[in-house]
């Protein structure tokens, strides 16, 4: 009997292992493991195809969520607002509740654009400055106050976005998450040592060469009240330090971002879809196109060089 009994517990042992190991080289040929759908650690790169918007759509319609979305137009940048309005009206967070902060100089300059059902817009005027890099730059300690001082408690999540862009498809509930970042629609398939990080120990931007995980835009991020709000917070210290000791990263708060990310791993990771060179750029790799910086001038259109 025991004989018996030994000899079907290594028939078990024998199936074990031959699925175990067949399940490696499996996983292991069809390159499950360099799969392109999560970071290394586990969250989601969300594109074309690894969600389903109507499923996605039901489960948040259940609760009960506002979104706030701040942008900017300060100078000729203005220009950009009614296409990004319009083509948000069309594309973004369609069916949800969304409230947009647009920062202007120009508050006359603001064009009528019809907002769609429980979609506001709330203009807020802001001093004009004449370096668009500190223009740029100058957004993180507005956000940080506009949450510390207005939205907290009123919203769940909250996105910032460039003004010269414009939606072309879907950015809906799929992209929340607690700590959002985006893929640079230029870096998202250079190797790591070509992305343009802050590479001078000087500055609080620092990422040392061997280090880093995606190059994030600073066009558009994303997340819970809490989270954004703790980014900007910290974007707006080190900026701060930075100009204290004269030195200017090399793409501004984008850098400063992408060290932020860099210890504080986004939930959630966007792909270039989510925001694509302007949009006569080849689509290539991308499925779809959903929001994109426009062709602009940049000479023309910015106060300095
Ligand atoms: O509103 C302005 N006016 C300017 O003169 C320069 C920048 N800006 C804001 O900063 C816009 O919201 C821009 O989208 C953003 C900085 N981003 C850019 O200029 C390009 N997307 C890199």
């Amino acid at each position: 009997m025991r004989l018996r009994q030994s000899f079907h517990f290594f028939l078990f042992g024998m199936f074990v292992g031959l699925s175990l190991s067949g399940l490696i080289f499996f996983g292991y040929t069809s390159s499950w493991f360099s799969r392109t759908d999560v970071t290394p650690w586990l969250a989601p790169v969300v594109c074309e195809g690894t969600f389903d918007s109507n499923l996605i759509d039901s489960i948040y319609k259940q609760q009960n969520i506002t979104i706030a979305t701040t942008v900017f137009a300060l100078g000729k940048y203005t220009r950009f607002i009614k296409d990004f309005l319009e083509s948000a009206e069309e594309h973004y967070f369609v069916g949800f509740r969304v409230h947009y902060y647009l920062f202007t100089d120009q508050p006359e300059a603001v064009p009528e654009v019809k907002m769609g059902k429980n979609h506001h817009l709330t203009v807020r005027i802001v001093p004009s400055m004449d370096r668009w890099q500190d223009i740029s730059m100058g957004r993180m300690e507005i956000l940080e106050k506009l949450m510390e001082n207005e939205l907290a408690n009123k919203v769940d999540y909250i996105f910032c976005l460039d003004v010269d862009t414009k939606f072309y498809g879907r950015w809906g509930v799929e992209t929340l998450g607690r700590l959002v970042g985006v893929l640079h629609p230029w870096f998202f398939d250079y190797p790591r040592d070509q992305f343009t990080y802050e590479r001078r120990q000087e500055s609080q931007a620092f990422i040392p060469a061997g280090e880093g995980d995606y190059y994030y835009t600073a066009a558009a991020f994303g997340g819970s009240l809490a989270d954004v709000h703790h980014l900007t917070k910290t974007c707006r210290k080190q900026l701060n330090i930075d100009a204290a000791n004269s030195i200017e990263a090399i793409w501004h708060e984008e850098s400063h971002l992408n060290k932020y990310f860099l210890n504080k791993k986004p939930s959630k990771v966007l792909s270039p879809e989510y925001l694509w060179r302007d949009i006569n750029m080849s689509v290539g790799q991308v499925k779809i196109i959903r929001f994109s910086h426009v062709a602009k001038n940049n000479a023309e259109v910015r106060p300095n060089v």
